[in-house]
């Protein structure tokens, strides 16, 4: 029986009282049992609308039950607790995520496993460190412990890549500005695995912010040659373990940016 882990998080209403509820709902659930329940953490939320301090926490799940069905009574137990999604992000009074459904990598429309964001952020990591840190993230190849232990380190490392040289040098400055605790390199060709990252110190970045395909490269002596040539190469050529991809992002890349750093800083 798969091993099932989910974060838990909210900021309307009694949200302590929506986890506990929930998770004893769950564990009462056919084919569920829970497991381990991490402690309660207060978080700064994560983006420009999410509202007041939330709680997270992450529990451990032994489930029967394929992976779709679970999120089905996840959303049914947000359902019950009053979730209403007014817009993206908005504060709620209970949001249940599939972190990780024993090693399993789904990809479909309703559900995607390992959570896509679980990786860089302290929210999900710190709660999850404490029931599972030890466990491995099939996709990142890390521990959990490991995952959040690069994250801690200061200045944090963050290395900027892909895109255009002008884009990533004026992202790099807002960036600065607003993350004093961040050491920033930028490449100085984009993507480049063989490029020198301009102001490094040569410490190991914690994340590497990829900003796209790399336009002014073409026929450049130092452009990858993967085996289709192709700019996802660029990416995949990245370390695995700390390579974000920016262009997934659904807004601009500097809204992103700011999230995933917010997220990552805890
Ligand atoms: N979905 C796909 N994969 C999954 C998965 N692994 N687990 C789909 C759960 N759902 C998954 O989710 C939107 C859709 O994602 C679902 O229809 C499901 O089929 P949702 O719960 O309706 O919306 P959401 O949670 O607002 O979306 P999203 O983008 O997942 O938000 P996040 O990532 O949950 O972030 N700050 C702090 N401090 N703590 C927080 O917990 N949470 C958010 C929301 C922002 N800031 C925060 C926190
Ligand atoms: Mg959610």
């Amino acid at each position: 029986m798969p091993s099932c882990f989910i974060a838990l998080g909210g900021n309307l209403g009694d949200v302590a009282a929506a986890f506990d509820s929930a998770l004893k709902r769950l564990d009462a659930a056919p084919g569920v049992s829970v497991r381990q329940i991490s402690s309660t953490y207060q978080t700064v939320p994560v983006g420009s609308s999410a509202g007041s301090v939330y709680l997270n926490a992450a529990a451990e799940l032994h489930c029967r039950l394929p992976a779709l069905d679970l999120l089905s009574l996840l959303q049914a137990e947000e359902q019950r607790a009053g979730r209403e999604r007014p817009f993206h992000w908005s504060p709620r009074t209970l949001d249940l995520d599939l972190i990780l459904y024993g090693s399993r990598l789904i990809r479909h429309p309703r559900l995607v496993v390992p959570h896509p964001a679980a990786w860089y952020r302290r929210f999900v990591l710190d709660p999850l460190a404490e029931i599972a840190g030890g466990v491995l993230h099939p996709e990142k190849r890390q521990t959990i412990s490991a995952l959040r232990g690069r994250l801690l380190v200061r200045p944090l490392i963050v290395r900027l890549t892909g895109g255009a040289a002008a884009h990533r040098m004026s992202l790099a400055a807002e960036l600065r500005r607003q993350f004093p605790q961040v050491e920033f390199t930028v490449d100085e060709q984009a993507g480049s695995v063989f490029s020198q990252p301009l102001d490094s110190t040569g410490g190991t970045p914690g994340l590497v912010l990829w900003l796209g395909p790399d336009l002014e490269a073409t026929g450049h002596r130092h452009r990858e040659t993967g085996p289709a040539g192709s700019d996802r190469t660029a990416f995949e050529l990245l370390p695995l373990a700390s390579r974000l991809d920016l262009t997934a992002w659904p807004g601009p890349p500097a809204v992103g940016a700011v999230a995933v750093l917010q997220a990552a800083l805890g």
